[in-house]
């Protein structure tokens, strides 16, 4: 089309030097103008069709993605103790997949990582405070939130995390992200939960990553005493196992292996960012941004200390 019009501009252009056909120059120099504007209009045109059709590519690309990640896997009658063996027998979509635990008497849908080198059983995600984690006893064990959509929020229950982390030795992985977009992790060795005749108790090892290792409070160690995790059991507001003299999971909004209370709160309220409030009831991870900084996004998930992707 630009060709065209610049062709057309050329002999027009020719004519009226030539002075052939155009006997007043005027109208000549009029028609010149009047194709040298259709030009611009036309490159105009142009550059918002390719900028629309460039919009247009991004969102398909988009929709494709959340579509398969927000995909259910039927993976035929073979079973699959966790998203690990699912990872190495070569599914390497993350998305929802049916899997059955050892110990477990059924089987449970749980949402597979693929990323960061795959095979990773995701057991909680908070990203955009849309489900209130402030639950009682039952719901933690058994579950809850949305297990359908590629980015709900849930928490896979504590039934399930004992079965799970009961049958292997299990890396804990924390991702963390705040209101300003930057990223942060916490991972931890040796994750294992125990039974509810337990209260489900805590144990975990070697920490590594950038976000501080909030878990055992050992970025100082004076606070250990009452802010680590190690060892704890699981308290929610309506069974008080903590080693408090009141009860933290009613303080702090939501269930978790609080001590006195706490230096992680990933079950907390969903503030954006810095918050004020009674008590520090925000989604905390202190090392990183301290008692009065909500987080945006959390993402916990496991997979065994041993995983060679090509072993199958
Ligand atoms: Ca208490």
């Amino acid at each position: 089309m630009r060709t065209s019009t610049m062709s057309v501009l050329f002999i027009i252009w020719m004519l009226c030097t030539l002075d052939l056909s155009y006997s007043a120059p005027d109208e000549c120099q009029d028609e010149i103008e009047r194709l040298r504007t259709e030009m611009k209009n036309l490159e105009v045109r142009h550059s918002k069709q390719n900028q629309l059709i460039q919009r247009l590519m991004n969102l398909n690309q988009m929709n494709e993605r959340s579509l398969k990640e927000s995909s259910i896997y039927d993976m035929g009658d073979k079973q699959y103790m966790d998203c690990a063996q699912i990872f190495k027998n070569g599914s390497m979509q993350s998305g929802f997949y049916m899997i059955k635990p050892l110990l477990s008497p059924t089987q449970i849908r749980v949402y597979c990582d693929m990323t960061e080198g795959g095979g990773w059983t995701v057991f909680q995600r908070r990203s955009d405070g849309n489900l209130s984690f402030d639950r009682d006893w039952n719901d933690y064990k058994t579950g809850f939130g949305d297990m359908k959509s590629a980015n709900g929020e849930f928490w896979l229950g504590n039934d399930n995390l004992h079965y799970l982390t009961s049958q292997d030795d299990y890396t804990l992985r924390i991702n963390l992200e705040d209101f300003e977009g930057s990223h942060r992790f916490a991972v931890y060795r040796k994750f294992k939960l125990d039974n509810e005749q337990n209260h489900y108790q805590l144990q975990f090892g070697v920490y590594t990553g950038n976000a501080g290792d909030a878990l055992s409070g050992s970025y100082h160690p004076e606070v250990q005493w009452w802010a680590s995790h190690q060892g704890m059991k699981f308290s929610t507001r309506d069974r008080d196992n903590d080693r408090y003299d009141r009860n933290c999971a009613q303080e702090d909004k939501g269930g978790w292996w609080f001590n006195r209370c706490h230096s992680a709160n990933l079950n907390g309220f969903y503030y954006r960012g810095p918050y004020s409030a009674v008590t520090d009831d925000g989604i905390v991870w202190y090392p990183w941004h301290g008692w009065w900084y909500s987080l945006k996004s959390v993402q916990m998930k496991i997979r065994p200390d041993i995983f060679e992707p090509n072993d199958v």
